[in-house]
């Protein structure tokens, strides 16, 4: 710092003492260390394990009132203060094992769900339930009441990804409880993919809903969209073949807080460095490889590993096999504020 400021003054001490009991600070104070995003790469059989215990020793009745679930917070290690995976999103994943239920709640906190493993348990999204399957994306936004059950003979684990950390900063938190595990039942389930989901709106639809009004977007379809794609697409040099979770009323993404996507890339492949503005989590669905984030980092992934990627670090994927990566941002944010900006090949 300056040399002109004397910290040994007592005076001055004194002034720093009363600011900082009062909130304040002078322009000419040092910046506490800055909390700072972290590239990090969760290998799966340490989070698996870490889950499978905590589906022992920690009961789904037991768990505080206001979460009532049982996730394991991918916390970044730059970001320990905040409990979170980017600077605004809070990832977790969650295990779910036959017969039990997670109760109905709703927060102004959108949620997102990529399911890992398992299939046939349920997640009830404002009256209609979905059965889920791997690779299934499945949205619950904001304000929407959710629960969850396995009814299945087999544990289920997803990925949950939610921008608590985003409507934490708004100071706009909130989140009640319906008093039930299971949520009434207003639609039979796949009656949303069958009316939003094929290319046909019910002809007096309003558009403006925030969110999609799909809400589970299943890994089958999407994996054959990229197949297809395949057999008559160019690889794009960044991305290999990368498509977006969109919202079919008016093309915008799934949900206004948090952009995801689904990518392939074929195995040899080497896509060119890429940056944007967005942080970026990425879960390896299948195959394996290797991502470089910016001059230092390399992480070596295979299924089910989980990254994260700071903001505007150049982004360079190899892939070893035929690899597919779901990953998730708050992209449309900054879209919509007019702030994010993307690098090709640059970086
Ligand atoms: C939540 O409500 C769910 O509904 C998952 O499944 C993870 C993490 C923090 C706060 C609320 C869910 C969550 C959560």
């Amino acid at each position: 710092m300056s040399e002109a400021v004397n910290t040994d003054d007592p005076r001055l001490k004194e002034l720093h003492r009363i600011m900082a009991e009062n909130s304040l600070a002078g322009h000419w104070q040092p910046r506490q260390p800055a909390p700072e995003l972290r590239s990090h790469l969760w290998r799966w059989p340490v989070i698996y394990s870490c889950l499978m215990e905590s589906g022992e020793v920690v009961k789904l009745g037991h768990i505080d009132e206001a979460a009532k679930r049982r996730t394991v917070q991918l916390v970044n290690p730059g970001l320990t203060a905040f409990k979170s995976t980017t600077r605004t999103i809070q990832m977790s994943v969650q295990l779910v094992k036959p017969g039990e239920r997670a109760e109905c709640h709703r927060h102004t906190a959108a949620a997102l769900r990529f399911v890992v493993e398992g299939d046939g348990a349920y997640t009830a999204v404002d009256g209609e339930r979905t059965t889920m399957a791997e690779g299934d994306f499945v949205i619950t936004p904001h304000w929407t009441w959710h629960d969850h059950g396995n009814e299945s003979d087999r544990a289920m684990i997803w990925l949950d990804g939610l921008d608590i950390p985003m409507v934490q900063m708004l100071d706009a938190s909130f989140a009640e409880r319906l008093g039930e595990n299971r949520q009434p039942l207003s639609r039979p389930e796949g009656d949303s993919l069958a009316r939003y989901g094929q290319g046909l709106l019910p002809v007096d639809h309003e558009p403006g809903a925030p969110a999609s009004p799909v809400f589970n977007y299943p890994y089958a379809r999407s994996r054959e969209a990229l197949e297809a794609m395949r057999r008559r697409e160019a690889w794009d040099p960044c991305h290999g073949l990368k498509l977006r979770y969109a919202n079919p009323v008016d093309g915008g993404h799934a949900m206004p807080t948090i952009a995801a996507h689904l990518q392939l890339l074929p195995a040899g492949f080497e896509t060119a460095s890429y940056r944007a503005t967005d942080a970026a989590v990425f879960a390896v669905v299948e195959g394996s490889g290797e991502t470089r984030i910016g001059d230092e980092t390399v992480f070596s992934w295979g299924p089910r590993d989980i990254f994260v990627a700071p903001s505007w670090h150049g982004l360079r994927h190899s892939a070893r096999t035929d690899a597919v990566l779901f990953s998730f941002s708050d992209r449309v944010v900054q879209e919509k504020l007019g702030l994010w900006r993307e690098d090709r090949g640059n970086a």
